[in-house]
């Protein structure tokens, strides 16, 4: 497809086998005729930001191609978080299945539903790192290279989990 943008996907879970999610996800990101896989980060346990008791995190960024522009792309994945039986409650609360667009090529978005870049991807090291294993010579529109914001993140609260994955 000749119209297909380069696009990065954070994907959370801390609910119901969260490693699992992340590889369903990527499966049914794949599978999908609107969205190729293009390379998996490492797979990252991560400590909850947000409020607290909750579960700690699967954290992980995926890149793809998709023929999709950002408003439908925020749809087809929000239909795949549903399919995860996610339910849309606390704030930063937990949840089966987050997949966030961080950057959509080099365009800017703002409208109601949709800010591209991320508005807080900048200073989250679940984001960053996993961002890091793909894609270390990114520039991020508004924000700078990633590899200035990396010296401003440290990685805190992070373990890598899995070196290879997906398995299927
Ligand atoms: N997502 C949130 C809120 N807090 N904390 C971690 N560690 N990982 C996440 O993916 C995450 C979070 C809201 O999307
Ligand atoms: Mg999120
Ligand atoms: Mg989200």
């Amino acid at each position: 497809m000749m119209s297909d943008i380069t696009a990065f996907i954070a994907l959370g879970s801390n609910l119901e086998k969260p490693a699992l999610q992340l590889q369903r996800a990527v499966d049914d990101i794949d599978s999908s005729d609107s969205m190729r896989l293009l390379s998996c980060s490492r797979l990252y346990r991560s400590d909850p930001v947000g409020p607290e008791g909750q579960p700690d995190y699967c954290n992980a960024v995926i890149s793809i191609t998709t023929s999709l522009q950002p408003e439908p792309l925020l749809d087809t994945l929000q239909t795949i978080e549903n399919h995860h039986g996610r339910q849309r409650s606390v704030r930063w609360g937990p949840r089966t299945l987050d997949l966030d667009i961080l950057l959509y090529g080099d365009q800017q978005v703002h409208s109601e539903r949709l800010t591209v870049p991320h508005e807080q991807m900048h200073g989250r090291a679940f984001v960053l790192y996993p961002l890091n294993d793909i894609a270390p010579d990114l520039t991020v529109p508004n924000k700078g290279r990633l590899a200035t914001l990396l010296d401003n993140v440290p990685f805190e609260g992070l373990d890598v989990i899995a070196e290879h994955w997906p398995w299927f």
